[in-house]
């Protein structure tokens, strides 16, 4: 497909993790020997934000080796996410793929997980208090002069 000249598209999305302190409603009770941490890592739109999942077809999550069937892999409409429970951080592998029609190769990201209390006294307070830690970042990806059909997908949103 022709691609169309002199033309950028942006789009925002997030990665990030959330942990909880286990036992936590929704990860299993007791949790597997050694395993202290639940978490959760994903690939999301913005709050309120528009639909990614036009242009964000597949998202492969590659864990730590430690994890019976390491390499895991979310088609759309996802949600593009992984649960596991844990004991260590680890940097995980992620491979955003696009719509067909785009003839984009797949873009790596990488998002080391977080799992315990960061950030001023208060902040580690509240995420202990709330058995919650979110880490998580703006993302942003860019397609420099997309195919003419990829173009038609992504602003017909
Ligand atoms: C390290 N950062 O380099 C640590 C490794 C390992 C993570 C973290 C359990 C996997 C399972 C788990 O949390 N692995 O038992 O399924 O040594």
């Amino acid at each position: 497909s022709k691609r169309v000249k002199g033309t950028q598209i942006r789009r925002h999305f997030l990665i990030g993790n959330t942990a909880h302190v286990l036992p936590h409603p929704g990860f299993p009770d007791p949790p597997p020997d050694g395993h202290t941490k639940g978490w959760t890592v994903y690939v999301r739109p913005l709050p309120n934000g528009p639909d990614i999942t036009t242009w964000l077809k597949k998202v492969q999550f590659k864990l730590h080796h430690t994890y019976a069937d390491a390499s895991r892999t979310i088609e759309a409409p996802g949600p593009f996410e992984v649960s596991e429970t844990g004991y260590g951080e680890f940097g995980v592998e992620i491979r955003l793929y696009f719509a067909q029609e785009s003839g984009e190769k797949a873009v790596y990201r990488e998002h080391y997980l977080v799992l315990a209390p960061y950030g001023p006294d208060d902040q580690r307070a509240r995420q202990e208090r709330e058995n919650k830690i979110v880490a998580e970042r703006l993302e942003t990806i860019e397609f420099n002069e997309p195919t003419q059909e990829f173009f038609k997908t992504l602003t017909s949103e």
